[in-house]
């Protein structure tokens, strides 16, 4: 799909503060500074359009952005920044739960987990906590260029294979980078896919295409295996701690290799 036109159209402190609209909306969500507003302005090739910071917890609001004048994408608070008071972290989770629960225009969450890490029990709780309330989710793996094509491969493969554990069937995965843009295509396509679907609920007109359903993924198809306490329970997951070290002022190795072999692995619709 091509850009030709993205704005910003207005920040809300609540879902129901958001605008009333009647077109496909598409959120962006994930732990603090895994690169939610960085991945919105490469995939609109608007630079300043989502404000970004080295700085974790930038995003403090509900931020919508009106694309080609005919879908939204919307940029949400990061979950789980230790730095942040109690009294904060459960307002932007109320905002952020909210918003997921009660924008049935909410066509599909990227849930965004940083490629250099592994499974975060944060990551995998609010997952389970999606499937249990059936929204329909893809995973998208950011900052690929930080790492080796070897280590950027392996980490999603073990990733996809601690989802196995919970889950029978993976969700949709998207491998990329705002640095180099590689996964723009894939991401922007399967939106264009979506926005097919109509908002509605009923049947997909006739001109969408046949994988949407499969791509489309609903959580309540994907029988879980364990139950979120299971899984809050598991051994060797960090949790939310893990901010200070992932925070990007730290300099990380740099890699930067041809990675299309990356985006072509065998789970990547
Ligand atoms: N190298 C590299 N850096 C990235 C990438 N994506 C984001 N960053 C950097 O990571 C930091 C955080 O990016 P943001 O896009 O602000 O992250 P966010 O998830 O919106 O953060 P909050 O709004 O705080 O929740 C910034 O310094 C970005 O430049 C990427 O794909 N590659
Ligand atoms: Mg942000």
């Amino acid at each position: 799909m091509k850009i030709s036109d993205a704005k910003f159209v207005i920040s809300s402190a609540s879902v129901e503060k958001a605008p009333d609209t009647h077109l496909h909306e598409y959120a962006f969500i994930g732990r603090s500074n895994v690169g939610k507003s960085s991945l919105i302005n490469m995939l609109t090739g608007r630079k300043g359009l989502a404000m970004t910071s080295a700085k974790p917890g930038k995003t403090m609001l509900i931020n919508h952005f009106l694309v080609n004048n005919s879908w939204y994408i919307v940029d949400l608070p990061g979950y789980g920044y230790a730095q942040r008071s109690k009294k904060e972290l459960e307002k932007i989770d109320k905002m952020i739960r909210d918003y997921i629960l009660y924008r049935p225009q909410m066509t599909n969450l990227f849930v965004l987990v940083d490629s250099r890490h592994k499974p975060q029990k944060i990551d995998l709780e609010f997952m389970a906590w999606l499937a249990e309330n059936e929204v329909p989710f893809s995973i998208v793996f950011t900052k690929l260029d930080k790492i080796s094509k070897t280590e950027g491969k392996r980490n999603v493969e073990a990733y996809c294979e601690k989802l196995l554990e919970q889950w029978e069937e993976l969700p949709p995965i998207f491998l990329t980078s705002s640095e180099d843009k590689r996964g723009r295509d894939e991401l922007l396509d399967y939106i264009e896919e979506l926005n097919k679907l109509p908002l509605d609920g009923s049947e997909p007109s006739e001109e969408s295409d046949v994988n949407i359903e499969k791509n489309n993924l609903k959580p309540e198809d994907m029988e879980t295996k364990k139950t979120p306490e299971e899984i809050k329970a598991e051994e060797n997951l960090p949790g939310a701690e893990i901010d200070a070290a992932d925070d990007d002022r730290a300099t990380a190795q740099e890699v930067k290799e041809d990675t299309k072999e990356l985006n072509n692995l065998p789970y990547v619709d």
